[in-house]
């Protein structure tokens, strides 16, 4: 079970907790040039924290934004807000004022921390917002020369943590999902521990010599678990580096000596095209995907290339974390996995009837951690009798494996036909022409919808009407030839959201 005591702060237990349990002298952070021990993050989060309440007037329950690109000083906000009893709300550093300020306005965030790289639109939405009166600088680089960083330098290295109960709110994590609005999704303080002690503990096995590297933004639930609970939980290392995008993540994977690896696939398929023969990425035990499914042809080629799968798994802002995944010993290629241990999985229908296996349908979970949308309509549509019914269309194959669709909003429906636009992808991109794509359903007079692809080609193809045909032959000849896209458009990029995921609503969307 997942039993936590009564009083629970998650970041106490993440770094003063670790002191006290020997891990002081060990390394937790590394990024900018500087490396600091559990002792050294635990002394510099205490002075953060007294700062922050003796002046900036920080109190227990308070939502405080931190806005900054992942670095060691964002985590040493983090945990210093959750240790004053603050919830937090991590963003995303490219997002304008404008979109601050719906998130603002949602939380009604009360005080913001910004790396002063990012001001300027921090200041443009605080103009505007009623609530939030207080704009703190940090200093993310390597200097630490902020009015946060110079408030901080002056405190004790003790802080009285804030007794917070183990149900109380620690982080607002929001979540577009593939429309574009906006939601916010609460976090107990337990549920910051549970995705460890349940994915990280089962499916990871952190060990403290592990050192975690890794692309997804703090802002996104999938970059504050791998990159910072799940290794400050086991005593591990966490590694932030702000340009750690493909690539780069090779060398730095080599750097650092990583073991354990934290992006999506599109990353994964990136920093295969770009792995030569040298490259030696012999220190990495596991390398995790999700955000998106991950296509069967990366996997093989990984396998391939590093001797080790890449272990796919799901996971959901609404759950905070990973709740399905592969395992090392227990893996299937091209599937997601099976529930972790704690939480169970089934496919449903629109009445939540079970539908039997290898039936495709929406997948329902429920574990130790639910989705509990603050102020949000969308509440029930989402927790129907206990369950979770996330966003995706999946089937249970006999063996209780889980098979991503698609997401229910990306089901094309073609002459009656019933096509997962990402099985359209995966033979898309088992040709070296393509570097990525992304497949909708287009309105057609004749068939109600045709299957679309939009296509970024790899570097020696051509963007001509025969490369159109030769994939088009491509796909009827890797899956049934019914779910040819009938149409191609050839595209220099894919519009993504910051974690990665290619936003095919946006492909929908007449403009684009
Ligand atoms: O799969 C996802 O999209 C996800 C979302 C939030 C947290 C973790 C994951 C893997």
């Amino acid at each position: 079970g997942f039993d936590y005591p009564d009083w629970l702060n998650a970041a106490e237990e993440l770094t003063d907790r670790m002191v006290e349990r020997g891990f002081g002298d060990r390394m937790a952070l590394i990024g900018n040039g500087r490396r600091r021990t559990y002792k050294e993050l635990t002394d510099w989060t205490n002075r953060l924290a007294n700062a922050l309440v003796e002046d900036f007037g920080l109190k227990p329950g308070m939502r405080v934004l931190i806005r900054s690109a992942n670095n060691p000083a964002m985590v040493a906000c983090w945990l210093a807000v959750t240790k004053a009893g603050g919830i937090v709300v991590n963003t995303m550093p490219m997002l304008r004022a404008a979109e601050l300020a719906k998130i603002v306005d949602k939380a009604e965030v009360e005080m913001a921390l910004c790396d002063t790289r990012l001001m300027e639109d921090m200041i443009v939405c605080a103009k505007e917002n009623a609530f939030l009166t207080k704009v703190i600088g940090f200093d993310g680089t390597a200097n630490h020369d902020a009015e946060l960083d110079r408030a901080a330098l002056e405190k004790p290295v003790q802080f009285e943590v804030v007794k917070t109960g183990r149900d109380d709110v620690a982080l607002l994590g929001f979540t577009s999902g593939s429309t574009g609005i906006p939601k916010a999704t609460m976090h107990f303080h337990r549920d910051l521990l549970i995705i460890a002690d349940a994915y990280a503990r089962e499916v990871l096995d952190v060990q403290p010599d592990d050192v975690f590297v890794g692309s997804p933004p703090l802002a996104f639930t999938f970059g504050l678990g791998g990159l910072a609970i799940f290794p400050l939980r086991f005593g591990a290392c966490a590694t932030l580096i702000e340009n750690a995008t493909p690539p780069n993540l090779i060398e730095i994977i080599h750097k650092y000596k990583a073991t354990i690896c934290f992006t999506a696939p599109t990353a994964y398929r990136a920093m295969l095209s770009a792995m030569n023969e040298g490259v030696d990425l012999s220190s990495l035990r596991i390398a995790v995907s999700a955000g998106e499914t991950l296509p069967a042809p990366v996997f093989d080629e990984w396998v391939k290339r590093t001797g080790k799968p890449i272990l796919d798994g799901i996971g959901a802002t609404e759950m905070l974390h990973i709740f399905i995944s592969n395992r090392l010993t227990d893996y299937k290629p091209g599937c997601t996995g099976k529930p972790l241990t704690g939480y169970e999985a089934k496919v449903v229908d629109e009445n939540m009837n079970e539908l039997p296996r290898g039936t495709v349908g929406r997948l329902a979970v429920r574990g130790p951690v639910g989705c509990r949308y603050l102020a949000d309509y969308r509440q029930t549509e989402y927790v129907r009798d206990g369950w979770n019914v996330t966003g995706d269309a999946f089937n249970e194959d006999e063996e209780g494996y889980f098979h991503f669709a698609a997401r229910n909003d990306d089901m094309i429906v073609s002459a009656g036909y019933n096509i997962a636009g990402p099985e359209v992808e995966a033979a898309l991109l088992s040709h070296p022409f393509v570097r990525e794509c992304a497949v909708i359903g287009v309105t057609d007079e004749a068939r109600g919808q045709i299957v679309k692809a939009y296509v970024v080609l790899s570097e020696h193809a051509i963007p001509a009407e025969p490369t159109v045909e030769l994939l088009q032959l491509h796909v009827k000849a890797t899956i049934a030839p019914y779910k040819y896209p009938r149409a191609i458009e050839f595209v220099k990029e894919l519009p993504k959201t910051e974690s990665g995921k290619i936003q095919r609503f946006r492909l929908k969307q007449p403009a684009c």
